[in-house]
This record gives structure tokens, C-alpha cells and sequence, in this order.
């Protein structure tokens, strides 16, 4: 593996991470995140040019969201028959762990070099009480790539007191190498009979789960987004694309999930969390510039893998509380598949 290290502006390091097969990957600390993932430079993934950028711009792509990712109805966490006021920095809710989160911060990092694959391991502490959230917490996100194509995120993390914890990681794809063009000509497959509907704008559950068999929303067999993305059904209506949590048939990180496809190449996702958020970047004429190029409306697709937002109104969703002392470990892997 060729490692190369640059500046990226704003006091941030740029970490690139090329394999034999020419594909490269490049992080940054500003946010933890993934900047770049390219094959013989062709785009794979959203990005920006430069730290400054994703201050400027957006700091969600590719980074590391935390502490919790999605939307807390009110800000309002519950918990060991407590309740906590989290800061709200979405209307009255709090999204992706309040302002100034994990994908705005300078994280310390660390190379560690592996014959069969190389790791860049960012570590942060948060304090307690940051954004509302009880504990002090030490978290650290370890991307690795290796010479099969595999970018693996490893989550790890602990806290002084009782608290939650939900991160995840944000990348948008898009296949065609270019925000300007749309991924409804993408194919979706994906491992899930249950999405959770969203109430309403504010884009909180609804409280229900619903099962999406042999709706627009049905990918288990596979099919093209612009299919679901051009149908009437009210969810999508709604938000106007798909911006919903799946709950996947099992939990399982052997398992293929999801698996996004253009011509001949394809990304398999895998996780061993019970959930993916689904955001296909239903940004309308908002145009954000991205290598020159003015973002479409379903310019990107994000597979945010979580517990799904909204397990405080429906618990069967799963559990985001973290014991003091207890150590929180969580992995996803996105694997490029090509010729
Ligand atoms: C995704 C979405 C949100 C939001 C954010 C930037 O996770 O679920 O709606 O727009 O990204």
C-alpha cells in the first residue's frame, strides 16, 4: 500500500491510501472522514477539494457523525429513568449530535501499516456535558483499506458515565463520477422488508415500522432507483426522495446488505448494525459544488448504518444507551466491485 500524507488546509491533514490495483482512498481528521475514493480517477464518492471547503459548504460527507446519528425528537433523551436535553440544531431537534459535532472536529490520528492492508485510526475525546450528552467519552474511528478493494470503518468508544451512542458514517456515493448527475440510474438492491416511515417535514418517525414488501420501496431483488424515486408513494412524496431508515432482515456482518451498481461497477455494503439510513441527497436546486460541478437534486446516495433514529419513540428499533466503563465496538465495510 502506498501511503502519501498532504496539508488540507484549516490546520487538517489529507491521508491517501493507494493499492496495488491503483484504487485509492484518502481520509482527513477534520471530521474523521473519507475525502476521496477513486479508481483509475474516476469518482466514487463525494468530496471537496479542500478543509476549508466542507467548513464552508457542508462538513457531512464522508464524515464521521456522532454522537448520535439522525434526528432526537425535542432534543429530548431518556434514559435510566432520566431525562437529557440534548442541544437542537434542527428545528427542536438535535441532528447527527448537535452543532459542531464529530464531523467538524480536528481528530489526532495515527498510520498503522499491516502487510495485507494499511489503517489511518482517528481518535477524539469528547467531553462530558459537550452538546448536552452526558460522559466523557473516548472515541476512535479506524478507516482501513486493503488490497481486495475493502474500506472497513471500526468504531470504538467508552464513557465515564451512563450516556447513548449511535455514530455512523456519512459518504454519498455516486457512480457516475459527477455530482451533476442524478443516481437514479443506479441500481439498488438491499436486504430489508421494513423501513420506519417519517411523520412529517421535520423529518421525526412517524411511530410505526411498516412493511415496504412490493412497494416502491422493495429492493430486495434489486432495481433502479429512478423507479422509486419517480413513484407517488407518500413517503417519498414527502421528502421528496428516500431519506428513511431500512431495517435489515438480519443482522449479520457477513452478510451483503446492500449493493449499489452503475455498468460494471458496483459497491457492496456490510454491516453489523441492525440498520441503514437511506439519504439520496434530496437537496433540489441547492447546487453545492463539488469538483466543479453544481450538485443535481439525487446527486449522492448515503448508507448511513446505525441503529435506526427514532428508537426513543420506538424502542423495538434497538438500544442507543452505553454503560459507563462499557465499550461500545460497531464495523462497516464498503467494497468496491469492478473489472
Ligand atoms: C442525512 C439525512 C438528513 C440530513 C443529513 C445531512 O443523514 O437523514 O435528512 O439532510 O443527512
Amino acid at each position: 500500500m502506498e501511503i502519501t500524507t498532504k496539508d488540507f488546509g484549516m490546520g487538517a491533514t489529507l491521508i491517501s491510501l493507494t493499492n496495488k490495483k491503483g484504487v485509492q482512498i484518502s481520509f482527513t481528521n477534520l471530521g474523521a472522514r473519507v475525502v476521496e475514493w477513486q479508481k483509475e480517477g474516476k469518482h466514487l464518492i463525494l468530496g471537496f477539494d479542500s478543509a476549508k471547503e466542507y467548513l464552508e459548504k457542508d462538513s457531512y460527507p464522508g464524515a464521521t457523525i456522532g454522537r448520535t446519528a439522525g434526528r432526537i425528537k425535542d432534543g429530548l433523551i431518556e434514559f435510566s429513568q432520566k431525562a437529557v436535553q440534548l442541544t437542537q440544531n434542527d428545528g427542536k431537534q438535535t441532528l447527527h449530535g448537535g452543532a459542531d459535532s464529530f464531523n467538524s472536529k480536528l481528530w489526532l490520528y495515527e498510520i498503522i501499516e499491516k502487510p495485507d492492508k494499511a489503517s489511518v485510526k482517528f481518535s477524539l475525546v469528547s467531553n462530558d456535558g459537550e452538546n448536552g450528552y452526558p460522559g466523557r467519552m473516548e472515541v476512535s474511528v479506524t478507516h482501513s483499506f486493503d488490497e481486495e478493494n475493502n474500506w472497513e470503518i471500526f468504531y470504538e468508544a467508552s464513557s465515564d458515565k451512563d450516556t447513548v451512542f449511535n455514530p455512523t458514517g456519512h459518504v454519498y456515493f455516486n457512480l457516475n463520477g459527477d455530482a451533476s448527475i442524478p443516481v437514479e440510474n443506479h441500481e439498488l438492491q438491499l436486504a430489508a422488508s421494513r423501513f420506519v416511515p417519517l411523520k412529517d417535514k421535520s423529518e421525526i418517525v412517524r411511530g410505526d415500522i411498516v412493511d415496504l414488501r412490493n412497494s416502491p420501496l422493495d429492493f430486495r431483488t434489486g432495481k433502479s432507483l429512478s423507479e422509486a424515486l419517480h413513484s407517488d408513494l407518500e413517503q417519498i412524496v414527502l421528502v421528496g426522495g428516500i431519506d428513511h431508515p431500512f431495517l435489515l432482515d438480519e443482522v449479520n456482518l457477513e452478510k451483503e446488505q446492500a449493493r449499489l451498481t452503475l455498468g460494471e461497477t458496483s459497491i457492496s455494503v456490510y454491516t453489523d448494525q441492525p440498520s441503514i439510513v437511506i439519504f439520496t441527497a434530496n437537496f433540489g436546486d441547492l447546487g453545492t459544488i463539488y469538483h466543479d460541478k453544481a450538485q443535481a437534486h439525487h446527486g449522492g446516495i448515503t448508507f448511513e448504518c446505525q441503529v435506526s433514529p427514532g428508537s426513543q419513540q420506538i424502542p423495538e428499533l434497538g438500544d442507543i444507551s452505553l454503560k459507563a466503563g462499557e465499550i461500545y465496538q460497531a464495523t462497516s465495510i464498503y467494497r468496491l466491485n469492478s473489472k
